[in-house]
């Protein structure tokens, strides 16, 4: 095993953050979690609850204390707003790693209004500019991995595999010489939460330039599942599962609704395309970048965090296959392309030795088993997805006849999106 490192895990209570600090700490390292709550604040915002019954931070460390022995510490702290005490914290704990999921991740969320949209752009712009500024002024020589998106990409349309965060152009000028360049691939997000994440990528361009931060963002997919061998070892220590329509993405959604007899919600044609990645990967993932870190003076490390691509429809075919629920097609809330094809490559998790979960019906029964345990948790009222990207969609959104298209086999019409 690699050495164990001081680890920080900034928003170690979320969905990817508390697998990932479990995780990290089963491998040795010591893991301080920093949090400010805001999930759980947002789900009382929303009148939602994890369809997972989660415990207080308090109870979640005490079962992993009594399950594995290790010890999780935990800072009640807001990385966008208290930063004096994010420089105190940084220099006297002094970590080897800060691991950053402390940002507003749902889209739609991102979506919802003018205080969203707010909320979200100052939270994640302004606390990854924190902790980069922190860095700095503490003088730590500290590696930073960062969870971004795919959906800083855009959703293909680029005719090729999309590579790991640069692209290699060529510029011919005036006088007809070419020039070749390698530059950060060109950002197309498509909501208010992955534009965050596209002006994230840059800071870290400049703080890596400027100040030879050692910084490794990860372009994720969207995540489904919710176990991990370390939160299966207590009733305490499970993941939190979102199935709304803010914070639900969609195969756990999928799953959600066939446990409770609701159709499954395919937004337009199902013809999006997209990357997906198991939740047990992600901590893997991210262990393995922890144990990879760039150079001082070297460039931002980016990599594919994903492990294969699918078109939504297939996704509801598959969930339609295995547990007889009915397909509908609804009208789409977000301006998004009705088909894409997507290709990606992810040669750098797969050369560290990354064999990563593929989606199969095996699988898929652990958490359709979860979202069945818990189904009276499920508040159907929730289900729907109502935040529209912009005034057409709305428009659309509140057709009364909603434009459904029948679920057929094969091709479904294209003409409803
Ligand atoms: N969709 C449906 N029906 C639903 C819900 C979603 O058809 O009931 C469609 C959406 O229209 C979209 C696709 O499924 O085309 C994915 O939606 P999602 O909610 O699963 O994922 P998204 O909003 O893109 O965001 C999620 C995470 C975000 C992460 C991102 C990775 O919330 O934090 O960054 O996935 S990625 O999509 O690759 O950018």
């Amino acid at each position: 095993m690699a050495a164990s490192k001081k680890i920080f895990v900034l928003g170690g209570d979320g969905f990817c953050g508390w697998p990932t600090s479990l995780h990290l700490s089963s491998l040795g390292h010591e893991v301080t979690i920093i949090d400010n709550f805001s999930r759980r604040r947002i789900d009382a915002e929303l009148g939602v609850r994890s369809l997972t019954p989660i415990v207080s931070m308090e109870q979640r460390i005490d079962a992993w204390q009594d399950v594995s022995g290790s010890v999780l510490k935990f800072h009640y702290l807001d990385v966008a707003e208290d930063y004096a005490q994010l420089v105190h914290l940084l220099e006297t704990e002094r970590p080897d790693t800060i691991v950053h999921f402390a940002e507003q991740r749902a889209a739609p969320y991102s979506m919802r209004g003018a205080a969203e949209k707010r909320y979200t752009v100052g939270n994640n712009v302004g606390g990854t500019h924190n902790v980069l500024n922190a860095l700095v002024e503490s003088d730590l020589d500290c590696h930073l991995v960062h969870l971004g998106t795919m959906g800083v990409y855009g959703y293909g349309g680029a005719g090729f595999e999309i590579p790991e965060g640069y692209l290699e152009v060529d510029v011919t000028d005036r006088e007809g010489k070419r020039h070749e360049w390698e530059i950060l691939y060109p950002t197309r997000p498509g909501s208010v939460y992955h534009m965050t994440k596209s002006i994230d990528q840059l800071m870290f361009q400049f703080y890596a330039q400027n100040d030879a931060l050692r910084i490794t963002d990860l372009h994720q997919g969207i995540v489904w599942g919710t176990q991990t061998a370390e939160t299966r070892r207590h009733p305490d220590l499970v993941n939190r599962f979102d199935y709304d329509g803010e914070y639900g993405t969609v195969l756990n959604r999928f799953l959600v609704q066939a446990a409770t007899g609701h159709p499954l919600t395919v937004h337009g044609t199902g013809g999006q395309t997209r990357a997906f990645i198991n939740i047990q990967d992600t901590v893997r993932c991210i262990a393995l970048a922890v144990d990879h870190p760039p150079r001082r003076g070297e460039r931002v490390k980016i990599l594919n965090q994903i492990a294969e691509t699918l078109r939504v429809r297939d996704l509801a075919a598959l969930v339609s296959e295995v547990t007889g629920a009915r397909v509908e097609y609804r009208p789409n809330p977000r301006k998004e392309a009705a088909e894409n094809d997507l290709e990606v490559s992810n040669a750098t998790f797969r050369a560290l030795g990354l064999d990563p979960i593929t989606l199969h019906e095996g699988l898929l029964q652990e958490t359709l088993e979860i979202s069945t345990r818990f189904a009276d948790r499920v508040d159907p009222d929730h289900i729907p997805a109502r935040t529209a990207w912009s005034r057409e969609e709305r428009a659309r959104l509140d057709e009364p006849d909603g434009k459904v298209v029948p679920f057929t086999r094969g091709a479904p019409r294209t003409d409803a999106a």
